[in-house]
């Protein structure tokens, strides 16, 4: 395929309800997007290709050192220039090492790789579950509960989700919202239920008592108790603690994964496409750990309909032996951007359509747009 112009947008979209994490709150969801348009050969005939790609940077560099105002430079003067000037023989497997040069980045490199992925797909009518080798038709799906003004207000979050029939919570805890919430849950709605926590790395290893106290209620796992560069240390922590440690943050290569299970850092593994550095590194993760007996779930970044479409398809692999954060759309938006995602019996349906699977509503891309450009060579 040559790539022939790129458009980079930027998206706002309101948040049904805030969304409040360790490190802060979320009322709408600031967004890049990317459009590859491209031809498949040389042939000045050939049909017009296109494909998205959802760039996962929050608006702020709070749960990462991307942000989206970051990703969008890096791809306009960088990243976007090194695809464009590659010639005919673009492939979304070739788009990793050619980026390579620039380091880091990983969520706007993301972006790039599975708008150039969507477009080939598109072009070979494939679907990205068929792609990666999934073996499900449809994923579990868990929720992630945001921090609550009080344990009634969680109380009653937690009944609603579970009524609309997610099969897991996960909830975010911070120092203060750790323990009495947990407790709370358990109490309300017993033992059964799958339940684990996030802390988005807002503990020390000088914690590891008050994280200790959650061994008493059978939690899945804590994900990222402790910051992103502590890899040892959460090794440390989890000769500690019994609830098994899963890494999120920490993973943001399939070198730093190769690292935390050969640590013994974490017995569950987070996988998250952006923060991997694309879909094709997920994928990876997903093998390496399938490989060292390491049970994997998929992340979500609050992504519109198009991540979530592509998200569904990774979750479908078989290695993901635990419910994601791939939820329904209307568990953040009360309008989604593509066709919603909805809640069947706990489960999302993963696309069958080529590429994602997904395209977005035109008239809601430019309502909810606050920037774009085209970029051609
Ligand atoms: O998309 O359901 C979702 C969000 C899931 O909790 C979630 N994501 O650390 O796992 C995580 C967070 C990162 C984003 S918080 C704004
Ligand atoms: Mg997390």
């Amino acid at each position: 395929m040559k790539i022939t112009g790129v458009e980079l947008r930027t998206i706002r979209m309101p948040l049904r309800s805030p969304f409040e994490t360790s490190f802060g709150v979320e009322q709408d969801r600031l967004a890049v997007l990317i459009r590859v348009v491209g031809k498949s050969s040389e042939d000045l005939h050939a049909v017009e290709v296109h494909g998205w790609g959802e760039c996962v940077a929050m608006e702020s560099p709070l749960y990462s050192s991307e942000y989206a105002d970051a990703a969008a430079d890096v791809l306009r003067r960088f990243l976007i220039p090194l695809l464009l000037g590659a010639g005919t023989d673009v492939t979304a497997e070739l788009v990793d090492p050619l980026l390579a040069p620039i380091i880091g980045h990983r969520m706007a490199k993301a972006a790039l790789e599975m708008a150039v992925l969507d477009a080939q797909l598109r072009c070979s009518r494939q679907s990205l579950a068929g792609y990666f080798g999934a073996t499900r038709t449809t994923v579990p799906s868990g929720v992630s509960v945001g921090i609550q003004p009080s344990i009634s207000t969680l109380l009653d979050v937690v009944g609603e989700y579970l009524a609309e029939g997610y099969v897991r919570i996960k909830l975010k805890i911070k120092p203060g919202w750790d323990v009495g919430p947990v407790e709370a849950v358990r109490e309300r709605f017993g033992e059964l239920i799958p339940l684990q926590v996030d802390a988005n790395a807002a503990y020390t290893l000088a914690d590891a008592r008050v994280l200790r106290r959650l061994d008493a209620f059978d939690l899945l796992l804590i994900e990222q108790p402790l910051p992103e560069d502590d890899i040892r240390q959460h090794a440390e922590l989890a000769r500690l603690i019994n609830t098994p440690i899963c890494l999120d943050e920490s993973v943001v290569s399939v070198r730093a994964a190769a690292d935390a299970i050969a640590l013994r850092a974490c017995s569950v593994i987070n996988i998250k496409a952006g923060r991997v550095g694309g879909y094709l590194n997920a994928r990876r993760i997903h093998d390496l750990c399938q490989a060292n007996g390491i049970p994997v779930w998929c992340g979500g970044m609050v992504e519109t309909g198009l991540g979530r479409a592509a998200n569904a398809a990774l979750a479908a692999l078989p290695g993901f032996t635990l419910p994601g954060d791939v939820s329904a759309s209307d568990r953040f938006y009360e309008e989604d951007l593509t066709v919603p995602f909805v809640l069947d019996d706990g489960q999302i349906a993963v696309p069958t359509g080529p590429g994602i699977g997904v395209e977005p509503i035109q008239d809601l891309l430019d309502r909810y747009t606050v920037n774009s450009e085209w970029i051609q060579p």
